[in-house]
């Protein structure tokens, strides 16, 4: 079976690879999605978080990176997926994801949302905080790969 994980992925965290690590050992085939929000301001664009996924899951021979602008549900239609990975870290995260869950299987009744709980140690984890951290130059080599960090440290020097 083929899963979609959907996200914004700006940028990949260590929090987000466990949800794909984890997945790709539970579902024959991940397709990591990143989802284009034009509203929504972005640090990095499309492509270079597409990239950056690549480059992390590049020695996860069944996950494979792709990107969409539009309606989930429409994106899985398009693949012919019934199947999206979410991960939880808190209430917070509860709320919104149970929303949206809910929204999706009323646009498509096929659709079901899978939920995976996040490790211990990257519950804290999110893209905001390690932009949060790196903007104030702070050490974020705990909280994302190597070539997510150096991504960062260069955008932040704008360059
Ligand atoms: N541990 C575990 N899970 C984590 C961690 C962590 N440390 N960090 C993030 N996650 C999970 C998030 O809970 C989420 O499930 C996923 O990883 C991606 O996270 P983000 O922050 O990169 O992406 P989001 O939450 O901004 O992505 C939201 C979507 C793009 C998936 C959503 O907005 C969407 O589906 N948009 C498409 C438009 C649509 O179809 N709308 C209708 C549905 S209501």
């Amino acid at each position: 079976m083929t899963a979609i994980y959907p996200g914004s992925f700006d940028p990949v965290t260590y929090g987000h690879l466990d949800i794909i690590k984890r997945a790709s050992q539970k579902f024959d085939k991940i397709i990591v999605t990143v989802l284009n929000n034009p509203s929504k301001k972005a640090l990095f664009d499309v492509k270079e978080r597409v990239e950056l996924l690549e480059i992390a899951t590049k020695d996860l021979d069944n996950v494979i990176i792709d990107s969409y602008t539009g309606l989930l549900i429409d994106y899985a239609k398009e693949k012919d997926i019934s199947i999206f990975i979410k991960g939880l870290r808190a209430v917070s995260d509860f709320e919104y994801e149970f929303q949206m869950a809910l929204t999706n299987t009323l646009l498509d009744e096929d659709i079901e949302t899978f939920f995976l709980m996040t490790s211990n140690k990257y519950s804290f984890v999110s893209s905001s905080v390690v932009k949060e951290v790196a903007k104030f130059n702070g050490d974020i080599s705990k909280l994302v790969p190597d070539i997510v960090e150096k991504a960062i440290n260069q955008k932040m020097k704008g360059e």
